[in-house]
């Protein structure tokens, strides 16, 4: 179905577009204002001063100060904008540091109010993004900025420059983070830190393909928390699988990962712990719907509580549509990049194919097997995948389950459709190659099965290998031996 948006794009495409005045804070003074700029002191009363010795360009910026808490907001109204969809763009700025400063972008061009936060405690210029401003036939657009200081009596000053507003092109941009940067920001994506002591800095040379991906650092002895957001727009409607990459390559603080989504059919998340990475990751989302209005917002949290100081990666964001795929997907582990299908959630997986060791452990048929390597008591691995498209009823699901090493482990599956999750533990009496299965897992009238599979290691070093899932009506199980 042809998105209406992207009709609307199509007919404002080459059109000049009604642009936002005096962006740069070039005219004017901080005694006479930026007009058309209209200063609002929502709490408190910071100073208009002067920005001249940090602007971000040109020869002015605009800046408060103030000692006391604030939250102060510039805006103007623009009229005659074509109507489409929008991004708006602006630079802020703490350099000489001070309270901790939430800057808050804004923008309505009809349809509501649209934000974008990032919180500042002392840095240089960093970008922020407005995503997907809708602007009606009307041609009203209002965009501006708040700055709120909540707390502290340290001297602030805020500096903000260079607004833009940008026609929205349709689908994922710069997926790789190849264009951009820490200072300029990343084409088309918001990196900001949303809590605590850090800030985006460059990633190049670090990257899970091509030369870049994106980063934070985070102080030592700080909590932090920082997001990658991206809003699409004119994503034709259906479901979607959305899998980025994560990296911590210099150890420090556990990272939590949360991968969350809207499609315009409520919010869909996932999260990950990463205590233990020394490469590249992915964590995927599965069956995302993104409804008629082919919106699609797409947000990469990371959290840590900061002992010690932690880079954090990410890179090669992708959504694939996954309409046709209904029932098991990859059963084997053969296809692609051996997690087709599967959502590796998990801290050391690695690929069943490299394995070169004898006996077993090598995949139990094809050429790959899912593999995670286990050399901390107690530590579990998850691969999981959600099922769409089954007729609804009984399952069973099974699995075959090998490991390696010294170690022991337990493997478990667990399962769950429209009742209660269905679970087994299964303690393998050797190294060889097992099939083990959980019976009588109910699917209700969505079609919908969550299978994981996991690996916790009981002793000692230990590698196990998962292979050939089935997942099958419960009649049509008579041969398997289920435990
Ligand atoms: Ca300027
Ligand atoms: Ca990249
Ligand atoms: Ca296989």
């Amino acid at each position: 179905m042809k998105n209406a948006l992207l009709a609307m794009l199509v007919l404002y495409a080459g059109i000049s577009y009604a642009q936002i005045q005096n962006p740069g804070f070039e005219t004017g003074s901080a005694t006479g204002g930026y007009p058309p700029w209209v200063v609002t002191n929502i709490s408190g009363s910071p100073a208009l001063v002067d920005g001249s010795d940090k602007p971000h360009t040109g020869l002015q910026a605009l800046r408060f100060f103030s000692t006391d808490p604030f939250e102060v907001q510039v805006s103007q109204a623009i009229t005659g904008v074509a109507a489409g969809v929008y991004h708006l763009k602006v630079f802020f700025n703490m350099p000489y540091g001070g309270d901790a400063t939430t800057f808050t972008l804004y923008a309505d061009g009809g349809l509501g109010e649209e934000t974008a936060s990032a919180l500042s405690t002392y840095d240089s210029y960093r970008s922020l993004l407005c995503s997907n401003i809708v602007v009606t036939a009307a041609g009203n657009l209002m965009v501006g900025i708040r700055m709120a200081k909540a707390s502290g009596a340290t001297g602030t000053s805020v500096y903000v420059d260079d607004f833009s507003l940008i026609p929205a092109p349709t689908g994922l941009q710069n997926y790789s983070f190849e264009a951009g940067n820490a200072t300029n920001g990343w084409d088309y994506w918001n990196v900001c830190v949303t809590g605590g002591i850090g800030f985006p800095e460059n990633a190049s040379g670090m990257a899970h393909t091509g030369t870049n991906s994106a980063r934070f650092y985070t102080a030592q002895g700080a909590p932090f928390s920082g997001v990658i957001s991206q809003g699409l727009n004119g994503v034709p409607p259906g479901r979607y699988n959305v899998k980025m990459y994560y990296h911590r390559p210099w150890g420090g603080d556990p990272i939590t990962f949360r991968l969350r989504t809207n499609g315009g059919a409520g919010e869909k998340s996932i999260e990950t712990l990463n205590d233990s990475n020394n490469a590249w990751r992915s964590l995927m989302l599965q069956n995302v719907e993104v409804t008629a209005s082919g919106f699609f917002d797409i947000f990469i949290e990371c959290f840590t509580s900061g002992d010690q100081g932690t880079s954090i990666y990410v890179d090669d964001v992708s959504i694939t549509n996954v309409d046709s795929f209904t029932g098991l997907q990859n059963p084997g582990f053969e296809a692609g990049n051996q997690e087709d299908g599967w959502d590796f959630w998990s801290t050391s997986v690695q690929k069943g194919i490299a394995f070169e060791e004898s006996g077993t452990g090598s995949p139990h048929s094809g050429s790959n097997s899912c593999r995670f390597y286990n050399n901390t008591l107690g530590s579990k691995e998850t691969v999981n995948q959600e099922i769409v498209g089954l007729t609804p009823g009984s399952y069973d699901v099974a699995a075959w389950m090998g490991h390696i090493y010294t170690g022991n482990c337990d493997f478990k599956i667990r399962a769950q459709g429209n009742a209660s999750e269905v679970s087994g533990t299964f303690t393998p009496p050797d190294n060889a190659y097992h099939n083990y299965g959980i019976s009588g897992v109910s699917v209700g009238s969505d079609g919908l099965l969550k299978v994981w599979l996991e690996a916790t290691a009981t002793s000692g070093d230990v590698s196990t290998f998962f292979d050939d899932v089935t997942v099958l009506p419960t009649s049509a199980v008579e041969s398997w031996s289920l435990y």
